[in-house]
Protein backbone atom coordinates (compact mmCIF):
# COMPACT_ATOMS: atom_id res chain seq x y z
CA UNK A 1 0.00 0.00 0.00
CA UNK A 2 2.77 2.53 1.01
CA UNK A 3 4.88 1.53 -2.05
CA UNK A 4 0.94 2.58 -4.15
CA UNK A 5 0.99 5.68 -2.24
CA UNK A 6 4.74 6.54 -2.83
CA UNK A 7 5.07 5.89 -6.55
CA UNK A 8 1.24 7.70 -6.65
CA UNK A 9 3.46 10.63 -5.90
CA UNK A 10 6.17 9.99 -8.41
CA UNK A 11 3.74 9.94 -11.13
CA UNK A 12 1.80 13.25 -9.75
CA UNK A 13 5.23 14.84 -9.89
CA UNK A 14 6.10 13.68 -13.23
CA UNK A 15 2.68 14.91 -14.21
CA UNK A 16 3.02 18.46 -12.72
CA UNK A 17 6.62 18.88 -13.67
CA UNK A 18 4.47 19.82 -17.57
CA UNK A 19 2.63 22.61 -16.12
CA UNK A 20 3.64 26.01 -15.52
CA UNK A 21 2.52 26.27 -12.18
CA UNK A 22 4.27 26.23 -8.92
CA UNK A 23 3.75 23.06 -7.35
CA UNK A 24 6.44 22.73 -4.70
CA UNK A 25 4.06 22.95 -1.55
CA UNK A 26 1.14 21.08 -3.15
CA UNK A 27 -1.11 19.03 -0.74
CA UNK A 28 -3.28 15.92 -2.76
CA UNK A 29 -6.48 14.79 -1.76
CA UNK A 30 -8.94 11.68 -3.27
CA UNK A 31 -11.83 13.28 -4.82
CA UNK A 32 -15.18 11.98 -5.83
CA UNK A 33 -17.34 9.08 -6.27
CA UNK A 34 -16.09 8.05 -10.04
CA UNK A 35 -16.34 4.46 -10.62
CA UNK A 36 -12.99 4.75 -13.63
CA UNK A 37 -10.94 7.28 -13.62
CA UNK A 38 -9.03 8.94 -10.24
CA UNK A 39 -9.34 12.28 -9.53
CA UNK A 40 -7.61 13.92 -7.46
CA UNK A 41 -7.83 18.23 -5.75
CA UNK A 42 -4.57 19.72 -5.66
CA UNK A 43 -4.39 22.58 -3.48
CA UNK A 44 -1.49 25.12 -3.31
CA UNK A 45 -1.07 28.23 -1.15
CA UNK A 46 -2.13 29.93 -4.53
CA UNK A 47 -4.25 27.73 -6.74
CA UNK A 48 -6.37 24.45 -6.32
CA UNK A 49 -6.90 21.91 -9.00
CA UNK A 50 -8.57 19.24 -10.19
CA UNK A 51 -6.50 16.24 -11.60
CA UNK A 52 -7.65 13.23 -13.38
CA UNK A 53 -5.70 10.05 -14.26
CA UNK A 54 -8.28 8.71 -17.26
CA UNK A 55 -8.32 4.90 -16.85
CA UNK A 56 -6.68 4.32 -20.47
CA UNK A 57 -8.39 0.50 -20.86
CA UNK A 58 -11.72 1.99 -20.55
CA UNK A 59 -10.97 5.20 -22.59
CA UNK A 60 -9.01 4.14 -24.95
CA UNK A 61 -9.87 7.49 -26.76
CA UNK A 62 -8.00 9.91 -24.15
CA UNK A 63 -6.68 12.75 -26.08
CA UNK A 64 -10.01 12.59 -28.36
CA UNK A 65 -11.79 12.74 -24.71
CA UNK A 66 -10.06 16.14 -23.77
CA UNK A 67 -10.18 17.20 -26.95
CA UNK A 68 -13.74 16.88 -27.27
CA UNK A 69 -13.94 18.32 -23.77
CA UNK A 70 -11.96 21.24 -24.75
CA UNK A 71 -13.91 22.11 -27.74
CA UNK A 72 -17.26 21.67 -25.55
CA UNK A 73 -15.75 24.36 -22.47
CA UNK A 74 -14.53 26.68 -25.52
CA UNK A 75 -18.26 26.46 -27.18
CA UNK A 76 -20.20 26.87 -23.74
CA UNK A 77 -17.64 29.77 -23.01
CA UNK A 78 -18.64 31.19 -25.97
CA UNK A 79 -22.24 30.95 -25.19
CA UNK A 80 -21.26 32.74 -21.96
CA UNK A 81 -20.42 35.43 -23.09
CA UNK A 82 -23.67 35.54 -25.33
CA UNK A 83 -25.42 35.54 -22.09
CA UNK A 84 -26.56 32.12 -23.28
CA UNK A 85 -25.27 30.14 -20.05
CA UNK A 86 -25.30 30.98 -16.73
CA UNK A 87 -23.44 28.61 -15.23
CA UNK A 88 -19.43 28.29 -14.81
CA UNK A 89 -16.82 26.65 -17.19
CA UNK A 90 -14.36 24.77 -15.19
CA UNK A 91 -11.58 24.53 -17.51
CA UNK A 92 -8.67 21.97 -18.72
CA UNK A 93 -5.93 23.63 -17.90
CA UNK A 94 -2.86 23.57 -21.01
CA UNK A 95 0.58 21.81 -20.37
CA UNK A 96 3.77 23.73 -21.05
CA UNK A 97 3.52 22.60 -24.37
CA UNK A 98 -0.69 23.46 -25.29
CA UNK A 99 -1.50 19.85 -24.74
CA UNK A 100 -5.21 18.92 -22.93
CA UNK A 101 -3.62 15.85 -21.36
CA UNK A 102 -0.19 14.23 -20.64
CA UNK A 103 0.83 10.43 -20.88
CA UNK A 104 3.25 9.46 -18.25
CA UNK A 105 4.45 6.18 -18.45
CA UNK A 106 1.29 4.06 -19.52
CA UNK A 107 -1.16 6.71 -18.10
CA UNK A 108 -3.05 9.80 -19.28
CA UNK A 109 -3.33 12.55 -16.66
CA UNK A 110 -5.36 15.95 -16.80
CA UNK A 111 -5.23 18.69 -14.93
CA UNK A 112 -8.72 20.90 -14.18
CA UNK A 113 -9.60 24.07 -12.66
CA UNK A 114 -11.67 23.99 -9.37
CA UNK A 115 -14.41 26.36 -8.13
CA UNK A 116 -13.32 27.41 -5.11
CA UNK A 117 -15.54 26.28 -2.30
CA UNK A 118 -17.67 24.24 -4.47
CA UNK A 119 -18.61 20.53 -3.74
CA UNK A 120 -20.75 17.28 -4.89
CA UNK A 121 -23.73 16.04 -3.49
CA UNK A 122 -24.69 12.31 -3.79
CA UNK A 123 -28.28 12.83 -3.10
CA UNK A 124 -31.25 15.35 -4.12
CA UNK A 125 -33.00 16.41 -0.78
CA UNK A 126 -35.68 18.37 -2.12
CA UNK A 127 -38.39 19.17 -4.97
CA UNK A 128 -36.61 22.46 -5.10
CA UNK A 129 -33.05 21.10 -5.44
CA UNK A 130 -34.35 18.38 -8.05
CA UNK A 131 -35.83 21.49 -10.34
CA UNK A 132 -32.28 22.95 -10.14
CA UNK A 133 -30.60 20.22 -11.00
CA UNK A 134 -32.63 19.71 -14.37
CA UNK A 135 -32.18 22.86 -15.07
CA UNK A 136 -28.99 23.15 -14.97
CA UNK A 137 -28.35 19.46 -17.10
CA UNK A 138 -30.94 21.30 -19.48
CA UNK A 139 -29.19 24.43 -20.17
CA UNK A 140 -25.97 22.74 -20.60
CA UNK A 141 -27.41 20.68 -23.48
CA UNK A 142 -29.51 23.66 -24.58
CA UNK A 143 -25.96 25.56 -24.92
CA UNK A 144 -24.71 22.75 -26.89
CA UNK A 145 -27.66 22.21 -28.83
CA UNK A 146 -26.18 24.60 -31.58
CA UNK A 147 -22.85 22.76 -31.79
CA UNK A 148 -22.23 20.64 -35.10
CA UNK A 149 -22.47 17.19 -33.28
CA UNK A 150 -20.51 15.33 -35.75
CA UNK A 151 -17.58 17.53 -34.78
CA UNK A 152 -17.08 15.70 -31.41
CA UNK A 153 -15.51 12.51 -31.61
CA UNK A 154 -17.36 9.12 -30.25
CA UNK A 155 -15.65 8.13 -27.26
CA UNK A 156 -17.03 4.75 -26.26
CA UNK A 157 -18.65 3.13 -29.84
CA UNK A 158 -22.32 2.42 -28.74
CA UNK A 159 -22.08 3.48 -25.26
CA UNK A 160 -26.22 3.87 -24.68
CA UNK A 161 -26.99 1.12 -27.44
CA UNK A 162 -29.38 -1.36 -25.64
CA UNK A 163 -29.63 -3.97 -28.00
CA UNK A 164 -25.22 -3.60 -27.71
CA UNK A 165 -25.51 -3.75 -24.24
CA UNK A 166 -27.66 -7.04 -24.60
CA UNK A 167 -25.19 -8.34 -26.60
CA UNK A 168 -22.36 -8.17 -24.12
CA UNK A 169 -24.64 -9.64 -21.35
CA UNK A 170 -25.43 -12.86 -23.31
CA UNK A 171 -21.43 -13.05 -23.84
CA UNK A 172 -20.98 -12.69 -20.21
CA UNK A 173 -23.48 -15.35 -19.33
CA UNK A 174 -22.34 -18.10 -21.99
CA UNK A 175 -18.71 -17.33 -20.90
CA UNK A 176 -19.34 -17.22 -17.37
CA UNK A 177 -15.66 -17.31 -16.64
CA UNK A 178 -16.28 -16.53 -12.59
CA UNK A 179 -18.65 -19.40 -12.16
CA UNK A 180 -21.36 -16.45 -10.61
CA UNK A 181 -23.85 -17.54 -13.59
CA UNK A 182 -25.73 -19.68 -10.99
CA UNK A 183 -26.43 -16.99 -8.53
CA UNK A 184 -27.60 -14.53 -10.63
CA UNK A 185 -29.87 -16.64 -13.30
CA UNK A 186 -32.98 -15.01 -12.49
CA UNK A 187 -32.28 -11.32 -12.53
CA UNK A 188 -30.38 -12.21 -16.03
CA UNK A 189 -33.41 -14.03 -17.26
CA UNK A 190 -35.43 -10.81 -16.26
CA UNK A 191 -33.00 -8.66 -18.00
CA UNK A 192 -33.98 -10.93 -21.33
CA UNK A 193 -37.40 -11.01 -20.69
CA UNK A 194 -37.50 -7.44 -21.31
CA UNK A 195 -37.28 -7.84 -25.41
CA UNK A 196 -40.75 -5.69 -25.61
CA UNK A 197 -39.29 -3.12 -23.80
CA UNK A 198 -35.98 -3.33 -25.65
CA UNK A 199 -37.54 -3.27 -29.31
CA UNK A 200 -39.70 -0.09 -28.25
CA UNK A 201 -36.21 1.74 -27.38
CA UNK A 202 -34.55 0.58 -30.49
CA UNK A 203 -37.36 2.14 -32.54
CA UNK A 204 -37.91 5.30 -30.83
CA UNK A 205 -34.25 5.80 -30.79
CA UNK A 206 -34.15 5.86 -34.46
CA UNK A 207 -36.65 8.49 -34.80
CA UNK A 208 -34.69 10.77 -32.59
CA UNK A 209 -32.77 13.39 -33.44
CA UNK A 210 -28.73 13.54 -32.24
CA UNK A 211 -27.75 15.87 -30.01
CA UNK A 212 -24.09 16.74 -27.73
CA UNK A 213 -25.70 14.86 -24.67
CA UNK A 214 -23.25 14.32 -21.32
CA UNK A 215 -24.76 10.94 -20.64
CA UNK A 216 -23.42 10.51 -17.29
CA UNK A 217 -26.01 13.37 -15.80
CA UNK A 218 -25.87 11.72 -12.58
CA UNK A 219 -26.43 13.95 -9.40
CA UNK A 220 -22.71 14.01 -8.71
CA UNK A 221 -21.55 15.63 -11.33
CA UNK A 222 -22.75 18.38 -11.04
CA UNK A 223 -20.56 20.81 -8.89
CA UNK A 224 -22.61 23.40 -5.68
CA UNK A 225 -21.55 26.27 -4.71
CA UNK A 226 -23.12 27.66 -0.90
CA UNK A 227 -26.87 27.47 -0.90
CA UNK A 228 -26.86 24.40 -2.87
CA UNK A 229 -26.69 26.11 -5.75
CA UNK A 230 -25.86 24.69 -8.70
CA UNK A 231 -22.45 25.92 -10.78
CA UNK A 232 -21.58 23.86 -13.51
CA UNK A 233 -21.39 20.53 -15.19
CA UNK A 234 -18.70 18.40 -14.66
CA UNK A 235 -17.43 15.11 -15.63
CA UNK A 236 -17.31 15.38 -19.73
CA UNK A 237 -15.67 12.29 -20.53
CA UNK A 238 -18.47 11.00 -22.08
CA UNK A 239 -19.83 13.74 -23.74
CA UNK A 240 -20.62 12.52 -27.27
CA UNK A 241 -23.35 12.49 -29.95
CA UNK A 242 -26.63 10.97 -28.27
CA UNK A 243 -29.93 11.81 -27.34
CA UNK A 244 -31.98 13.40 -24.86
CA UNK A 245 -33.70 10.72 -23.17
CA UNK A 246 -30.26 9.32 -21.94
CA UNK A 247 -29.41 12.22 -20.23
CA UNK A 248 -32.83 12.83 -18.90
CA UNK A 249 -32.93 9.39 -18.04
CA UNK A 250 -29.33 9.05 -15.62
CA UNK A 251 -31.21 12.37 -14.08
CA UNK A 252 -34.18 10.52 -13.01
CA UNK A 253 -32.17 7.16 -12.33
CA UNK A 254 -30.10 9.24 -9.71
CA UNK A 255 -32.47 11.66 -8.07
CA UNK A 256 -35.56 9.54 -8.20
CA UNK A 257 -34.71 6.59 -5.27
CA UNK A 258 -34.45 7.06 -2.19
CA UNK A 259 -32.00 4.66 -2.30
CA UNK A 260 -28.10 4.86 -3.35
CA UNK A 261 -27.42 3.13 -6.65
CA UNK A 262 -25.13 0.18 -4.73
CA UNK A 263 -27.75 0.40 -1.67
CA UNK A 264 -28.69 -3.54 -0.69
CA UNK A 265 -32.44 -2.98 0.99
CA UNK A 266 -34.20 -3.10 -2.42
CA UNK A 267 -37.42 -3.84 -0.78
CA UNK A 268 -37.13 -0.41 1.15
CA UNK A 269 -36.93 1.42 -2.46
CA UNK A 270 -39.25 3.70 -3.51
CA UNK A 271 -39.71 6.19 -6.23
CA UNK A 272 -40.15 9.75 -6.09
CA UNK A 273 -43.20 10.96 -7.72
CA UNK A 274 -42.65 15.08 -6.59
CA UNK A 275 -38.82 14.93 -7.51
CA UNK A 276 -39.81 12.80 -11.16
CA UNK A 277 -42.21 16.07 -11.49
CA UNK A 278 -39.92 18.88 -11.20
CA UNK A 279 -36.77 16.88 -13.37
CA UNK A 280 -39.63 16.50 -15.98
CA UNK A 281 -40.99 19.77 -15.74
CA UNK A 282 -37.61 21.73 -15.53
CA UNK A 283 -35.90 19.88 -17.92
CA UNK A 284 -38.87 20.21 -20.77
CA UNK A 285 -39.32 24.10 -19.83
CA UNK A 286 -35.70 24.81 -20.06
CA UNK A 287 -35.32 23.67 -23.68
CA UNK A 288 -38.70 25.10 -24.37
CA UNK A 289 -39.26 24.71 -28.48
CA UNK A 290 -35.49 23.34 -28.74
CA UNK A 291 -37.46 19.66 -27.91
CA UNK A 292 -39.56 18.01 -30.39
CA UNK A 293 -42.53 16.35 -29.59
CA UNK A 294 -41.12 12.96 -29.83
CA UNK A 295 -38.47 14.21 -27.32
CA UNK A 296 -40.36 15.24 -24.79
CA UNK A 297 -42.67 11.76 -25.01
CA UNK A 298 -39.30 9.99 -25.20
CA UNK A 299 -38.28 11.53 -22.01
CA UNK A 300 -40.39 8.33 -20.30
CA UNK A 301 -38.90 5.51 -22.27
CA UNK A 302 -35.49 6.85 -21.17
CA UNK A 303 -36.25 7.02 -17.24
CA UNK A 304 -36.96 3.51 -17.78
CA UNK A 305 -33.85 2.82 -19.66
CA UNK A 306 -31.37 4.08 -17.69
CA UNK A 307 -31.80 1.90 -14.74
CA UNK A 308 -32.25 -1.02 -17.09
CA UNK A 309 -29.14 -0.10 -19.22
CA UNK A 310 -26.45 0.56 -16.65
CA UNK A 311 -27.64 -2.23 -14.30
CA UNK A 312 -27.32 -4.76 -17.18
CA UNK A 313 -23.94 -3.61 -17.34
CA UNK A 314 -23.21 -4.06 -13.70
CA UNK A 315 -24.78 -7.41 -14.03
CA UNK A 316 -22.36 -7.81 -16.91
CA UNK A 317 -19.18 -6.97 -15.24
CA UNK A 318 -20.10 -8.61 -12.25
CA UNK A 319 -20.46 -12.31 -14.49
CA UNK A 320 -17.31 -10.83 -16.38
CA UNK A 321 -15.08 -10.67 -12.97
CA UNK A 322 -15.56 -7.21 -11.76
CA UNK A 323 -13.06 -5.52 -14.14
CA UNK A 324 -14.94 -2.26 -15.49
CA UNK A 325 -16.07 -0.38 -12.70
CA UNK A 326 -14.17 -0.23 -9.88
CA UNK A 327 -15.66 -2.50 -6.68
CA UNK A 328 -14.95 -2.38 -3.03
CA UNK A 329 -16.95 -5.28 -1.97
CA UNK A 330 -17.82 -8.87 -2.72
CA UNK A 331 -20.60 -8.91 -5.12
CA UNK A 332 -20.75 -5.13 -5.72
CA UNK A 333 -21.98 -4.82 -9.16
CA UNK A 334 -24.72 -7.50 -8.32
CA UNK A 335 -25.66 -5.00 -5.53
CA UNK A 336 -25.82 -2.42 -8.05
CA UNK A 337 -27.23 -4.29 -10.78
CA UNK A 338 -30.00 -5.53 -8.21
CA UNK A 339 -30.81 -1.86 -6.99
CA UNK A 340 -31.20 -0.64 -11.04
CA UNK A 341 -33.27 -3.34 -12.20
CA UNK A 342 -35.43 -3.07 -8.94
CA UNK A 343 -35.76 0.61 -9.89
CA UNK A 344 -36.74 0.12 -13.52
CA UNK A 345 -39.11 -2.07 -12.68
CA UNK A 346 -40.42 0.87 -10.27
CA UNK A 347 -40.45 3.49 -13.06
CA UNK A 348 -42.15 0.77 -15.13
CA UNK A 349 -44.99 0.39 -12.57
CA UNK A 350 -45.26 3.81 -12.46
CA UNK A 351 -45.56 4.73 -15.78
CA UNK A 352 -49.15 5.74 -16.06
CA UNK A 353 -48.80 8.11 -13.37
CA UNK A 354 -45.17 9.37 -14.59
CA UNK A 355 -47.18 10.07 -18.19
CA UNK A 356 -49.70 12.28 -16.43
CA UNK A 357 -47.38 14.05 -14.27
CA UNK A 358 -45.14 15.20 -17.57
CA UNK A 359 -48.14 17.08 -19.13
C1 LIG B 1 -19.50 5.29 -14.65
O1 LIG B 1 -17.05 6.64 -13.46
P1 LIG B 1 -18.34 7.37 -13.42
O2 LIG B 1 -18.98 7.18 -12.08
O3 LIG B 1 -18.24 8.78 -13.87
C2 LIG B 1 -19.94 4.99 -16.09
C3 LIG B 1 -21.35 5.53 -16.32
C4 LIG B 1 -22.29 4.93 -15.31
C5 LIG B 1 -21.80 5.22 -13.91
C6 LIG B 1 -22.67 4.51 -12.90
C7 LIG B 1 -17.47 5.61 -18.88
O4 LIG B 1 -19.34 6.67 -14.49
O5 LIG B 1 -21.77 5.16 -17.62
O6 LIG B 1 -23.57 5.47 -15.46
O7 LIG B 1 -20.44 4.77 -13.74
N1 LIG B 1 -19.00 5.62 -17.02
C8 LIG B 1 -18.46 4.91 -18.04
O8 LIG B 1 -22.63 5.18 -11.68
O9 LIG B 1 -18.77 3.76 -18.29
MG1 LIG C 1 -18.53 9.71 -15.78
Amino acid sequence: MENKIASLHTDIDSVLNNYDFDFSQVEVTTLGNGHINNTYKLATPDFEFVLQQINHDIFPKTVELSCNAQKINLHLLAQKNRGNYPLRVPGQVLTKAGETCIKIGANYWRLMEFISGSYTLEEVESTEQAALVATAFAQFSCALSDFPVNDIAVIIEDFHDISFRMSQLKEAVDNNHQDRLADCQALVNFCFNQQDFINHVVDISKKLPLHVTHNDTKINNLLFTAGDKPCAVIDLDTCMPGLLMHDFGDMVRTCCSNLAEDDTSTEKMVLNLDIFTALIQNYQNTFGDKMTALEKESLIVGAKLLPFIIGTRFLTDHLNGDNYFQVSRENHNLDRAISQVQLYSLVCEAEPELVKLAQ
